[in-house]
């Protein structure tokens, strides 16, 4: 079992090898960041029965998907099983199971595990839960095909026509009380604690429900209240022993809008541009009075001159952290080793949003707020702070302008892995927008033109562009000439999804 190589993840894959340990099963954990050969160079040495691969973000999905093409060239024969956050039974279906003639099974959560890994390591049940799986595939690729096929696009330039409308002339943009990059060199913990959002923490250990209300639920409301209690005598001990460093950049510039692209200016005087984002605007066609919407539209357009302003942060929470985990693990004390990173990625939400509060008042719109912290973490406040891989901006390319333009490596060490995933893994990044209309919201599927517009924007390749949204390409890209490559070149290729 892996995470793929440039992902980070791996409470979902540590969870499922616990619970495949305890049923007996031997588990070869090869950790995060793994590549296709290490993986299967791995399964072949011990004679795994079974090959698992785990993933967060969507360009793992590409990697996984190479991976099964590399078990087909190396001839495996074993199961291949398909799990974390970013994956689904339909992609597994479309983009994998068609690359890999063995099974190819996406499990959804770790109480499913044990039922399928007996059933394909089984003599008796293998050939059954194969049968059933492919046969769920194939309905999962027609209906895909289906719902592709049906779905119409406006032009880019149509969608643009249609951009969300905002009144930019009754607009007056809030002004930052200082432009530039700071440093939060370390957020104390005890401060983010308050901010924690819990009800994701019960549902990273598959009890469903928001907090505080899922103590109140029949079957397993006692559990929760177990696991938060646990919870809170470890969270006292990271506090108080500071055991793990927070961190945190952001930045304010003054910004306009140019069609979808954000541009940043280097000063008030607006005269150089510093750095310009690029976002994606919706196009699947849809009722006349919706808009179609792009993160572009929230910025006042460069020509109403008017003095809008962006932000954009990194904050992780995860500095310190191996520290933790491998007391943990030296005492083989699974439970709280992923325990330690449940917490870490509650603290880096937390800071996000403490930090989020603290640019709103330096933006000046946010001092009157009067929420509490409740209604903060209910995101009751004004503007929005959309990460680069969410549905609203699924490019994670954009991390890499993101952390040139507040250098986030050199000045509180979060860097990025070739799939530009962050590390530490407990990081959160994205960008501010003030205006009160500002709303999250998804891209969706996009069309060959926007993805060449896209690309010439970026200065990238159509078919890079198209293998790292892949997942929001509404039309089959064009196949690329296969070339034939030597084993020892594979081995050697070191590229990640860029590949
Ligand atoms: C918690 C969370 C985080 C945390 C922790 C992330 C981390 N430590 O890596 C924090 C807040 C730090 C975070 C950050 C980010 N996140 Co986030 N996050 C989530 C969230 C809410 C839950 C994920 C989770 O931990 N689930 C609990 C675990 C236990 O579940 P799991 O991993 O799925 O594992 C289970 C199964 O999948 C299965 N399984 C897993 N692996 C395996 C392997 C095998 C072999 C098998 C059989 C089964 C199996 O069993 C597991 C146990 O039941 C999801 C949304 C969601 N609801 O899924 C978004 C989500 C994963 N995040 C997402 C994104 C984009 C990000 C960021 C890039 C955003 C940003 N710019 O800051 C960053 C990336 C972080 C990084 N280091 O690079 C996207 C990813 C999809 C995409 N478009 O790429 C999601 C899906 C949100 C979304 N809807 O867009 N995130």
């Amino acid at each position: 079992m892996a995470t793929v190589k440039g992902d980070v993840h791996d409470i979902g894959k540590n969870i499922v090898g616990v619970v495949l340990g305890c049923n007996n099963y031997e588990v070869i954990d090869l950790g995060v960041m793994v590549s296709a050969d290490r993986i299967l160079d791995a399964a072949l040495e011990h004679r795994a029965d079974l090959v698992g691969l785990s993933g967060l973000i969507t360009p793992s999905l590409e990697e996984m998907a190479y991976v099964a093409r590399e078990m087909e060239r190396r001839d495996f024969k074993v199961p291949l099983l398909i799990g974390g956050a970013t994956t689904s039974k339909a992609h597994t279906a479309v983009k994998i199971a068609p690359d890999y003639s063995h099974p190819v099974v996406h499990v959804l959560d770790a109480s499913r595990a044990v039922g399928v890994v007996g059933a394909l390591v089984s003599a008796e049940h293998r050939h059954e839960l194969d049968e059933r799986n492919r046969s769920e595939q194939e309905t999962l690729r027609r209906r895909y095909q289906e719902k592709e096929a049906s779905k119409r696009y406006l032009t880019l330039e149509q969608a643009r026509e249609r951009r969300t409308p905002v009144d930019w002339e009754n607009y007056d943009p809030p002004q930052p009380a200082r432009l530039g990059v700071s440093v939060v060199s370390e957020q104390p913990l005890a401060e983010l604690v308050p901010y924690i959002d819990w009800s994701p923490f019960f549902a990273t250990w598959e009890l469903r429900g928001t907090y505080p209300k899922i103590f109140e639920n029949e079957v397993w409301g006692d559990k929760a209240r177990e696991l938060f209690d646990d919870a809170q005598e470890l969270l006292q001990r990271i506090v108080a022993e500071g055991r793990l460093t927070t961190r945190g950049v952001y930045g304010l510039f003054p910004a306009a809008a140019v069609d979808d692209d954000i541009e940043l200016y280097t000063d008030a005087s607006r005269s150089r541009v510093l750095t310009t984002f690029r976002t994606l605007r919706q196009q699947t066609d849809r009722p006349p009075d919706q808009p179609l919407q792009a993160l572009a539209d929230y910025i006042a357009p460069k020509a109403s001159g008017l003095p809008d302003s962006i932000g954009a942060f990194v904050v992780t929470a995860g500095i310190g952290i191996e520290s933790l985990i491998e007391e943990y693990e030296a005492q083989h004390d699974d439970y709280n080793a992923i325990m330690v990173k449940a917490l870490a990625d509650r603290l880096a939400e937390a800071f996000a949003e403490r930090l989020h509060k603290r640019v709103r008042d330096e933006w000046g719109y946010g001092r009157d707020e009067h929420l509490s912290t409740d209604e903060v973490i209910r995101e009751r406040y004004r503007g929005i702070r959309p990460a680069p891989g969410y549905p609203a901006c699924p490019d994670h390319t954009e991390k890499r302008r993101l952390f040139a333009l507040l250098n986030v490596e050199e000045r509180i060490g979060v860097s990025l892995t070739e799939s530009c995933a962050m590390l530490p893994a407990s990081s959160v990044s994205g960008l501010y927008f003030a205006h009160p209309n500002a709303r999250y919201l998804t891209v969706g599927k996009l069309a060959r033109d926007q993805i060449s517009d896209y690309a010439r924007r970026k200065q990238m390749s159509v078919s890079e562009v198209e293998r790292w949204l892949a997942p929001n390409l509404g039309y089959t890209p064009s196949v690329e000439q296969p070339v034939e490559k030597t084993p020892a070149e594979v081995g050697a290729s070191t590229t990640g999804n860029g590949r």
